[in-house]
């Protein structure tokens, strides 16, 4: 049986986006998002910095959400979540799944570590402003890659629970707006999924 350590409010919904979407049976470690929880003795054995998600299947354990995606798709099952490597929309499929944590989550990072975990004296304007724009540039070819498709490699894929999730936080940040009609589009088309809505009912 597949256990996702999970808590709300964090990456570690993708996989269970994900396990969700593919039908999978899985069991859920549900931990507070708190220092009391993801820095506890167990949890760090299972994530040397104490971070989410983890997945554990039998004697593995395994971190970062798009290694545990493909870990997944690989071991467990495909469901059409993953294109061939030969087929054409293979390579979209890679560089949007990469992406998210290359490109657009560093600046995420950033932005919510200078308006919720910093305390407030040690905000800084300036770097969080920086972030804001990189954000708003690295999310530019993403609304370009969706003129005309309903997800980023044509069909719903795991690309999507990865970079979807990110798309979902800028918009939740405000970054994403009415001049990304695309992105405003495909986040809205995430959030009808059943399988979307079912792993968002953890999350409170
Ligand atoms: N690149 C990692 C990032 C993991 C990560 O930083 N997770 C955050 C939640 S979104 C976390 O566990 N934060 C808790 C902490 O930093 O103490 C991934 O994609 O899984």
């Amino acid at each position: 049986m597949l256990t996702l350590h999970f808590a709300p409010n964090s990456r570690a919904v993708r996989s269970l986006w994900l396990l969700e979407e593919l039908g999978l049976p899985y069991e859920l470690n549900r931990m507070d998002f708190h220092p009391k929880d993801l820095k506890s003795d167990d949890h760090k054995a299972r994530h040397p910095l104490g971070r989410i998600p983890v997945l554990e299947d039998g004697d593995v354990m395994i971190y970062e959400s798009g290694a545990i995606a493909d870990y997944i798709l690989e071991r467990h099952k495909n469901g059409g979540l993953k294109p061939a490597s030969d087929a054409p929309n293979f390579p979209d499929y890679l560089q949007w799944f990469h992406y998210c944590e290359g490109m657009v989550m560093p600046p995420i990072n950033t932005i919510v570590v200078h308006t919720i975990l910093l305390p407030e004296e040690r905000r800084d304007a300036t770097v969080l402003g920086q972030a804001q724009r990189l954000l708003a540039r690295s999310l530019q070819p993403v609304e370009e890659a969706l003129q005309g498709k309903d997800y980023l490699a044509g069909e719903f894929s795991a690309a999507d629970t990865m970079l979807g999730h990110s798309i979902m936080m800028a918009e939740r940040m405000g970054i994403v707006t009415q001049e990304h009609p695309n992105l405003k589009a495909y986040s809205a088309r995430l959030q009808a999924r059943p399988a979307l809505q079912k792993a968002f009912e953890f999350e409170t």
